[in-house]
């Protein structure tokens, strides 16, 4: 017995040293086939739209009138037809948020499409859109939230077997879904309680109708959450990460390591950048002039693509049911500027040389690296893991992009690399970083050289690389910036050197001849100025930027702040740079509130809470709040408006309240009641302004 199972060893041992040179061995965590499949879709569509589309709200409540959903014109195919066109993948859209309005007509929910206005009842958005998707050659994928005010279920253990038959439907009548989107969110329902959410059962779920779905959450199983809603992965980014003892939701990892993964995480869980290309999550008038300009689109694309992450760009569809033409063609624009940029691989016409290869493996070659196909690699030899990768022109080219590919089927493996050109008779360095993953874009200044390298510095087993490429992106025409200071001066600048800029006040696009911006100008009682930046006299222009400006603070006085009174002015500074925080004396506790003077009596239509920004938490956001307006500063009676800045500890932006009928008064006071993070003490506002338009 003994001899026999040495004999076997001796066999298994000398068949490995044969195929030593030829079989790569597979290293740590490694991805499904469906989990290659996904990654190489790189950039795919988010669509948010239900009942919020309707209220101008991020988080619903769950006991809106269903009636209120009521597309005009709703076109399913013109969202893929946009998605398609703005060189997208597929499209994910929400079948039900938090206020568990269901966009198909569930048997399980009596608050759906089935109860709308929209169609008599008889329509199904998820039949539509997969339909399109399957038209326009588009995946599909639906967001469900577990989280449901509205299902009087909900928190019980009973709701989480309803769930279960939502996802059935959702996932067993419309087609192949690419990916199931969950969020972690878990508030309170209508009753009052939170739900035990039964993850392994709602995964089980999902795995049985669709085996090759790629499970979002944020510890997946398919793929993270990438730990911001800012679209931005970590400059270092492994698709490992541990996931043992986590849940989606509160108890899930830390949002650093979801931003950049762990080097030695036993799960393979790719990660995915969510972010909206305006403003919020959800449809609203408010935010058509807050979608994002290129150069921002442009720098979410390196930051999330180019850092071994997904993008998911959420493009919400507006009360009509359709994408609004800001939106599409921002898009548009996008789709252009990356045609142009990745037109040509510079590195097909270079000379490749390798310091090391795999001799006796002929498949695996220096050669690979340059054919501009990401399944094909070159690799080192077993346990050598640094290596360099040296691209000869025999004329010098010029570059400003440099994108790396990992072939990460085998494991991700990179952990150091370089770049460097040759100058003067010498390589010297201009990019120094960490992980590569399955795709790295750098950005670095116009280069001009005859040789590039690329020095792997240190892997965790032999480096496999599929790809080097060299691209030169067309300069990009920054667009202008348009602010207004306290006093209500407007000014314009612009990032891109020498531009001519021109504006107009009347909300019409500017072009040429318009008034040419020289110095800054009075706009105290707001208005809206729209800006264009033109370069070769006008031949080449930037995108249009439209703000929208309601009354300038420059007449506003703090009356009182309890906490930080010193520091309260920069609530109303119109710098939403600086702000009031009541400091972090854990004995000052909740409630906080500030009250201002605005120096005159107005009619007011509602305001806006820009949160501070930070990313070292605490930072005094509110999440529930009441907000009084008063004639004389000291009878304050009921709150004009009460309620909740939904999604603001994810997704810190401006919110926007306005009243149901305008309120005139000279004094407001807004009290934050409780904080977005639950261990926060303080309070903070980095802007507060009223409506009065
Ligand atoms: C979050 C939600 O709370 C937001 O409303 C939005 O749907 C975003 C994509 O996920 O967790
Ligand atoms: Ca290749």
């Amino acid at each position: 017995m003994k001899k026999l199972s040495l004999f076997i060893t001796a066999c298994v041992i000398s068949s490995l040293a044969a195929n030593a040179q030829t079989v790569i061995k597979p290293y740590g965590a490694l991805p499904t086939k469906a989990q290659q499949n996904w990654q190489d879709m790189e950039y795919y569509m988010f669509i948010h739209f239900g009942p919020n589309t309707f209220t101008d709200r991020e988080w619903g409540q769950g006991n809106e009138d269903p009636r209120i959903f009521n597309p005009t014109a709703l076109d399913a195919r013109q969202w893929a037809r946009t998605a398609k066109l703005a060189g997208m993948k597929g499209i994910i859209i929400t079948a039900k948020h938090h206020d568990g309005f269901c966009l198909w007509p569930s048997k399980y929910s009596t608050h759906t499409v089935r109860e709308s206005a929209w169609k008599n009842g008889k329509g199904d958005v998820l039949k539509e859109l997969s339909a399109a998707c399957k038209e326009y050659g588009l995946k599909f994928g639906v967001y469900l939230s577990p989280w449901d005010r509205n299902h009087p279920a909900y928190g019980t253990p009973e709701y989480n077997q309803v769930f279960v038959n939502m996802l059935n439907e959702v996932l067993g009548n419309y087609g192949p879904v690419f990916e199931q989107w969950f969020d972690g969110a878990n508030g309170e329902g209508p009753n009052g309680k939170k739900q035990v959410y039964d993850w392994s059962l709602f995964n089980n779920t999902v795995l049985r109708k669709q085996p090759s779905a790629i499970i979002f959450s944020d510890i997946g199983p398919g793929c993270r959450w990438v730990g911001n809603e800012d679209g931005f992965a970590g400059t270092t980014n492994w698709s490992t990460i541990n996931i043992a003892g986590y849940e989606p939701g509160k108890k899930a990892p830390s949002l650093t390591t979801l931003n950049t993964g762990q080097e030695d995480g036993e799960k393979w869980v790719p990660a995915e950048c969510d972010v909206s290309v305006r403003a919020g999550w959800f449809y609203s008038d408010a935010t058509n002039d807050k979608v994002k300009s290129l150069a921002e689109l442009l720098e979410i694309y390196n930051a999330s693509v180019g850092r071994n992450s997904n993008l998911l760009l959420n493009v919400p569809v507006d009360r009509r049911g359709r994408i609004h033409a800001n939106d599409s063609t921002r898009l548009m624009e996008f789709r252009r500027l990356l045609d142009e940029t990745y037109k040509t691989n510079l590195a097909r016409k270079a000379k490749v040389s390798v310091t090391d290869t795999r001799k006796d493996n002929p498949a695996v070659n220096a050669r690979n690296l340059v054919d501009g196909n990401n399944k094909t690699y070159w690799a080192t030899p077993d346990n050598v893991t640094q290596g360099a990768i040296t691209l000869e022109f025999p004329q010098p080219v010029s570059f400003n992009r440099i994108v790396l590919q990992e072939y990460t089927p085998l494991g991700q493996r990179v952990k150091a690399f370089t770049v460097e050109v040759w100058e003067n008779g010498a390589f010297k360095e201009i990019a120094k970083e960490t992980t590569i993953g399955h795709k790295r874009i750098l950005r670095l200044p116009n280069t001009t050289t005859s040789k590039v390298k690329v020095l792997v510095a240190d892997a965790k087993a032999c480096p496999l690389i599929s790809e080097v490429q060299l691209y030169q992106a067309p300069d990009l025409l920054a667009s202008p910036e348009i602010k207004r200071d306290r006093e209500g001066m407007v000014s314009i600048s612009c990032a891109s050197p020498d531009p001519e800029l021109h504006y107009t006040t009347d909300g019409t696009e500017p072009v040429f001849s318009s008034p040419r911006y020289t110095q800054p100008f009075a706009l105290p009682q707001g208005g809206v100025v729209t800006a264009k930046a033109f370069v070769d006299n006008g031949k080449k222009a930037s995108p249009a930027v439209i703000a929208h400006m309601d009354i300038s603070p420059a007449k506003w006085k703090v009356l009182f702040a309890d906490g930080g009174q010193d520091n309260a002015g920069r609530a109303i500074d119109a710098n939403e740079g600086s702000y009031w925080s009541t400091g972090h004396n854990a004995s000052a506790s909740y409630p906080h509130e500030l009250q201002v003077d605005l120096g005159e009596t107005l009619s007011l239509k509602g305001f806006a809470y820009t949160p501070h920004r930070d990313v070292h938490g605490n930072t005094g956001t509110f999440y529930k709040y009441a907000f009084y307006v008063s004639n004389d500063g000291k009878e304050w009676g009921q709150p004009v408006s009460a309620g909740a800045f939904g999604n603001i500890r994810n997704n810190p932006i401006r919110q926007v309240i306005r009243f149901n009928a305008p309120v005139s008064g000279r004094y407001i006071r807004i009290v934050a009641l409780e904080p977005a993070e639950e261990t926060d003490h303080n309070a903070s506002i980095a802007e507060l302004e009223v409506l009065t338009k």
